[in-house]
């Protein structure tokens, strides 16, 4: 395996309160704290990393989360920029999030139209525990990252369900795409170093150096 890490930046959006920081929270550090701690708004973004290993090469996520307020949208691009992935998250149990959530669907295909969306339903365990008449569909979430070619997770940061799931899909799709840019670029003939040796006379080897 190359010891060489491949990065990725990744980035959460969504309106504020639809569970963005729990989410990282349960990724990076598996704890859920929950009320057992006072709210508090993430001040502009908040950055944290973890490795892991897909088909045999080590991917870095480097994972900010921000504050998710629409009004400061353009702080947020200061965030999302050059980002491979983003995480657009609405809270399940409330349908104005996911309305909220074009928002950002929006925002990033206008200014960083690479990068690639994922749709994160949050706190699943809610409508396991109590009744949500406000709760928002799988197939209007389904609809809605159709036509932006973003797959659906749904998850719940209090028990962990699809958490590692959703990142690990990240990163796997972010490994296809890199491996499949690398084939492009060898097929186009990207030539990073070469010399020409000759060897007796008239005839001439040429050493092609990939740097892979
Ligand atoms: N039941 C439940 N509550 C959650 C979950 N994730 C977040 N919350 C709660 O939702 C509120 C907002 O969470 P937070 O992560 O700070 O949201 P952010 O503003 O999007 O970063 C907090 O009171 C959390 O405890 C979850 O998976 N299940
Ligand atoms: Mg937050």
């Amino acid at each position: 395996m190359s010891s060489k890490e491949i990065d990725i930046k990744v980035v959460l959006l969504g309106t504020a309160m639809v569970g963005k920081t729990s989410l990282v929270d349960r990724y990076l550090h598996e704890r859920y704290l929950g009320d057992t701690v006072p709210y508090q708004n993430t001040i502009g973004g908040a950055f944290g990393q973890k490795t892991l290993e897909v088909s045999g090469k080590l991917v870095r996520l480097g994972i900010w989360d921000t504050a998710g307020s629409e009004r400061y949208a353009s702080l947020s691009r200061i965030y999302y920029r050059d980002a491979g992935a983003a995480i657009v998250c609405y809270d399940l149990s409330d349908k104005n999030t996911l309305e909220r959530a074009k928002f950002w669907i929006e925002e990033l295909k206008n200014n960083e139209s690479d990068c690639r969306l994922y749709l994160c339903g949050t706190k699943k365990d809610l409508l396991q525990t109590q009744h949500c008449p406000q709760k928002v569909q799988r197939g209007d979430a389904e609809a809605l990252g159709d036509n932006f070619s973003a797959e659906v997770f749904e998850t719940s940061s209090k028990t962990g369900e699809n958490i590692k799931e959703l990142f690990l899909r990240i990163a796997e799709d972010y490994i296809q795409l890199w491996k499949k840019n690398k084939t492009i670029a060898l097929s186009r003939g990207e030539l990073l170093w070469g010399v020409g040796v000759c060897v007796g006379v008239g005839e001439c080897v040429y050493l092609s150096i990939w740097n892979t």
